[in-house]
């Protein structure tokens, strides 16, 4: 039991918050990673929070916002204490894109979000037509907005599943050095309080 619980304080937690406009396949991509299943989605009122195993020495917590216009104005409630940040982007919808884009550049300047990881998911690849991830690093002008922390893009297909697994592979990583970042910082933090 000691040595249980010895071993099991040594697992990080960390926090991942989801972000994009509606219909771009949070909820269903949430599922899939979840239970490895489709689940008939309803427009998320609100937020839906899953817990992730992962094959590293730490455990995800994924908070799923909902993304309909009303509720935009909410994400910044979520900013706080967040260790990566994953932004879903319905590839097919060229009518919106610009909307998701402005809305994901209004996320990047929030303070809280400064410096936090950033993995942007190109979904819904099976559809044809689809953007692919090098035209959305493109749209999103990832080079210049996220300059000042790691980002990656990610194309994926939320109802196969197909790409979700690297990109959890890699906010795994992502959040678990922002978290080793901070913890140091707050060490250093804690010395100098010390002399
Ligand atoms: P949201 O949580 O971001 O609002 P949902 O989005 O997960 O509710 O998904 C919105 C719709 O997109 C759902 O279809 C869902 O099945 C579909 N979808 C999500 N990801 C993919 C994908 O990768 N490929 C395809 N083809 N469809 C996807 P409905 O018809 O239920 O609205």
């Amino acid at each position: 039991m000691g040595l249980l619980s010895s071993k099991q304080s040594k697992v990080k937690q960390a926090q991942i918050l989801m972000l994009g406009l509606d219909s771009a396949g949070k909820s269903t991509l949430l599922y899939k990673l979840k239970f490895n299943d489709v689940f008939l989605t309803l427009p998320t009122i609100g937020f839906n929070v899953e817990m992730i195993d992962t094959q590293q020495n730490i455990a995800i917590t994924v908070w799923d916002v909902g993304g309909q216009q009303k509720m935009r104005t909410f994400w910044c409630n979520y900013f706080e204490n967040v260790d990566a940040l994953v932004y879903v982007v319905d590839s097919t919808d060229k009518q919106r894109l610009e909307v998701s884009k402005k809305e994901f550049e209004c996320i990047l300047k929030n303070e809280f979000v400064k410096n936090v990881p950033v993995v942007l998911l190109a979904n819904k690849q099976d559809i044809p037509g689809a953007l692919n991830a090098e035209e959305i690093t493109r749209k999103f002008n990832m080079q210049k907005h996220c300059s000042d922390r790691n980002w990656y893009v990610q194309p994926c297909c939320a109802i196969t599943g197909e790409g979700l697994a690297e990109a959890f592979r890699k906010i795994t990583t992502f959040a678990n050095n922002c978290k080793t970042s901070k913890e140091e910082g707050f060490t250093i933090f804690k010395q100098d309080e010390k002399l």
